[in-house]
């Protein structure tokens, strides 16, 4: 951009905010790569056993996910009967977080109830 090697993004025209070929000049120009990429999300999930009882899977969905009774009611049910669930989608260490808030306090309470988190595509 009018002979200089660098410009900032504001004023590089197309816009791919990649840097490139400064049209005026011929000369490339070189930027910070912005930090515009969204992180990869985790699922959080909850699985289901025989033993943890229903009203406190519905506790912990409304404890650590803001699930409403009636949300929590119906993701409970699910994992129920399919087995497992998805209760949530977050960054890495939200997911890992959660899930782990989940698994302590299951365990203090005396409770099998186990979550973990799994890569989403
Ligand atoms: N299957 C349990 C019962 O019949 C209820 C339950 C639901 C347990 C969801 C764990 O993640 C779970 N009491």
């Amino acid at each position: 951009m009018m002979g200089h090697r660098f410009c900032i993004r504001a004023q590089d025209n197309d816009d791919d905010d990649q840097g490139g070929i400064d049209h005026e000049s011929g000369q490339a120009t070189l930027l910070d790569k912005p930090q515009l990429k969204r992180p990869p999300m985790f699922k959080v999930l909850l699985l289901n056993d025989d033993y943890t009882p229903m009203e406190f899977v519905v506790h912990i969905l409304e404890k650590f996910f803001a699930m409403n009774r009636e949300k929590a009611t119906q993701i409970m049910l699910k994992v129920h009967t399919e087995g497992a669930a998805t209760v949530g989608i977050f960054p890495r260490d939200i997911a890992e977080t959660k899930s782990e808030q989940v698994n302590l306090y299951s365990q203090e309470n005396n409770h099998p109830l186990m979550s973990t988190i799994e890569m989403t595509d």
